[in-house]
C-alpha cells in the first residue's frame, strides 16, 4: 500500500526538480550548478524539507556527520596573501548522514579588512571544487537547485536571512580578526556529496569588483 504514495512523491518530486533547474543560473558566478537528477537526490531533497521543520538545537549530537577544514591563506594577488597569518578551522556539522542541513562553526583568527580594519559581513562558503590553488579549482558557491534561495535559486550562501539559512551566512571579526560564529544553513547536498569540497573564506573588501577570497582550506572527514 505504501507503493503509490511514494510514486505519487517521487512524480510530484521530479516535476518541481524540472521545472527548479531549468534556466536558473548561480546569479553571483553566472556559472550553472550541477544538477543531481537521480532518485537519490530527490530523496534527499524530501529529507531536506524535513529538517527545515526542526527546531534548532532540538536534535541530539549523536547522528551527526562532520567536516572539518584547516584554513591557509589563499588566492594570492602579485605573489601576496591578502592576510597571510590567517590561521584556524571551520567545522561543518550535517544533523546526520543523510540530512543537507547541517552547522558552520567558524573558529579563524587573523583575518583583517584593509578598509576598516575588522570585517562586517564576510563570507564563509561551501565552494563547488575540491582544491584551494585558485578561484577556478575552488568554483563558486555549492548548492542545489531549488525554488528557496534569496534570489529563487536554492543558494544558501549570501548574508540575508532565509528558509535554507535563517540567521543567513555570514561572520564579523573582532580583536585580532578574530571570526567566531556558527550558524545553520541547507545546501541541497549533505555530507557524503560535501566531503573534499573547499571551503572558502572573503572578507568585505569589494574595491576589486568581489568579495576578495582570503582563505581556503578542504573539508575533510574527522
Ligand atoms: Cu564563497
Amino acid at each position: 500500500m505504501k507503493i503509490i504514495p511514494n510514486a505519487l512523491a517521487q512524480v510530484f518530486i521530479a516535476t518541481f526538480c524540472i521545472k527548479a533547474s531549468s534556466g536558473e543560473e548561480n546569479p553571483t558566478f553566472g556559472m550553472s550548478q550541477p544538477i543531481d537528477m537521480s532518485l537519490g537526490g530527490s530523496m534527499s531533497f524530501l529529507k531536506r524539507d524535513a529538517g527545515g521543520l526542526r527546531k534548532r538545537g532540538s536534535k541530539s549530537s549523536k547522528g551527526k556527520k562532520c567536516l572539518e577544514a584547516e584554513m591557509e591563506p589563499s588566492n594570492a594577488i602579485n605573489g601576496n596573501f591578502t592576510w597571510p597569518d590567517v590561521e584556524g578551522t571551520v567545522k561543518v556539522c550535517f544533523d546526520s548522514s543523510t540530512s543537507t542541513w547541517g552547522k558552520l562553526d567558524i573558529d579563524v583568527k587573523y583575518l583583517r579588512s584593509s578598509i576598516t580594519g575588522d570585517i562586517t559581513g564576510g563570507g564563509v562558503h561551501v565552494h563547488s571544487g575540491f582544491s584551494c590553488t585558485n578561484s577556478t579549482t575552488q568554483g563558486p558557491h555549492y548548492w542545489k537547485p531549488n525554488s528557496t534561495g534569496i534570489k529563487g535559486d536554492g543558494d544558501p550562501w549570501y548574508p540575508e536571512s532565509t528558509s535554507i539559512a535563517p540567521t543567513g551566512t555570514w561572520y564579523n571579526t573582532g580583536a585580532k580578526g578574530k571570526a567566531e560564529r556558527k550558524f545553520r544553513f541547507d545546501q541541497g547536498y549533505g555530507y557524503d556529496l560535501t566531503v573534499g569540497h573547499a571551503l572558502v573564506i572573503h572578507d568585505a573588501n569589494t574595491t576589486e569588483g568581489g568579495y576578495r577570497r582570503v582563505a581556503c582550506g578542504i573539508l575533510k572527514e574527522t
